[in-house]
């Protein structure tokens, strides 16, 4: 006989039906309890943002004015793929003021809270040690030889701002991570789960999806300059993984002699912030700042991100969003695996990893296998 009968037997006959329906309730009720989701740690990445852990992050866009309808297409498309399902902010920033019409009709796209940043003249200028007549010859002299963007200045504002200080922007100062969006780019996959929890809970430091070969007019001493560094700062350096940790190889192939041209597409990054804000990056960024690259020259963001992580970060710090379909200027990254098939909008054919010539997808793989 159970020890659950023999406690039935002080019950009054009549009685022990009911004492045993209680009891079986009292015992349902009480592992159900144990077992309840509100005691038990949430799945890693919970379709709801974490009330107990949330994640310091947002998205940053720089924008002018004049491309209104084209973050609007951004941004209905990353609200329909994600951020409906997880409600992080919003920051716009420009050179110029925002417009009340662009206030108005961005912020109704989303319930996510939503600020607009003007950028002052340090962020968006040219420094006192930049020789701004040197600087107009060399614009005319690359348009004459048809760099793309030769001929541009606020191309390098833009350039030298999102390599240097979009990070220390004070709208910026309740984030740990970001996510760079621009206008008229497409979001193809829809992602349920949070990315920026999954960087954060894996300590990754840098996501991308699109790697690319650089246009090597723009960024001739780029790779010298931060060769110099290395030299004259030996003890910033030797805070920086080994060649072996680091992804050094993925933006050099003769073991640090020259650059490849391989970088990240830096139009989309979600990434640490404390990446670009840590003294190291700092003073990095400074020196290539002071010699004036990004003006005679016209060093894009990306090379100068990509060089700077591939040096700082361990390979395990990096993540290819490889489940996140997206298009810039007609280049497309389609997760091809036939289980994305559902989730996507994509043509897999289009899918650029494998570009010859173009991508340095099949560099990155390598490296990080290596
Ligand atoms: N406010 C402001 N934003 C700018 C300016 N120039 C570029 N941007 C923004 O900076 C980001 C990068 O500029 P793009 O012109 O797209 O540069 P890119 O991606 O290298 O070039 P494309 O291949 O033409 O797209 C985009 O979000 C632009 O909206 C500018 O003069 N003012
Ligand atoms: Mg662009």
């Amino acid at each position: 006989m159970s020890r659950f009968t023999l406690e039935l037997g002080f019950i009054k006959p009549q009685y022990r039906l009911w004492a045993l329906i209680a009891t079986t309730v009292s015992l349902l009720l009480l592992t159900m309890h144990s077992f309840s989701p509100m005691k038990m740690s949430p799945p890693p990445y919970a379709k709801t943002p974490s009330v107990y852990d949330p994640v310091r992050a947002c998205f940053v866009i720089l924008v002018r004015n004049s491309e209104l309808e084209g973050i609007r297409s951004t941004i209905l498309q990353i609200e329909q793929t994600f951020n409906s399902k997880f409600h992080y902010p919003y920051v716009f920033l420009n050179d110029d003021y925002f417009t009340d019409e662009f206030i108005e009709r961005t912020k109704i796209l989303t319930t996510s809270p939503v600020s607009y940043g003007k950028l002052d003249s340090q962020m968006w200028g040219y420094p006192s040690f930049i020789n701004t007549t040197y600087a107009a010859e060399q614009r005319e002299d690359m348009a004459s030889k048809g760099v793309p963007y030769g001929s541009s200045e606020s191309y390098r504002h833009m350039c030298r701002f999102q390599s240097g200080f979009f990070f220390r922007h004070r709208l910026l100062d309740d984030y740990d991570y970001y996510w760079r969006l621009e206008p008229d780019v497409g979001f193809h996959c829809d992602i349920d789960y949070d990315v920026f929890r999954f960087m954060r809970d894996n300590d990754k430091k840098y996501g991308f999806t699109m790697t690319f070969t650089e246009y090597m007019d723009t960024v001739p001493t780029l790779w010298n300059t931060v060769k110099e560094f290395k030299s004259r700062y030996p003890e910033v350096v030797k805070n920086w993984p080994s060649k072996k940790d680091s992804l050094e190889q993925f933006v050099t192939s003769d073991d640090g002699e020259t650059y490849n041209s391989c970088h990240f597409w830096s139009n989309f990054e979600i990434a640490a912030l404390d990446l670009w804000r840590s003294n190291d990056y700092l003073k990095l960024f400074n020196y290539l700042d002071r010699s004036g690259g990004f003006f005679y020259e016209r060093w894009g963001d990306a090379p100068v991100h990509s060089i700077a992580a591939a040096m700082m970060l361990r390979k395990d710090q990096f993540h290819f969003f490889n489940d996140i379909g997206y298009t810039h200027t007609g280049y497309t990254h389609c997760p091809v695996d036939p289980s994305f098939r559902d989730k996507c909008n994509c043509n897999p054919e289009t899918n650029f990893d494998y570009d010859p010539g173009l991508s340095c997808y099949p560099v990155y793989k390598r490296v990080i296998q290596s």
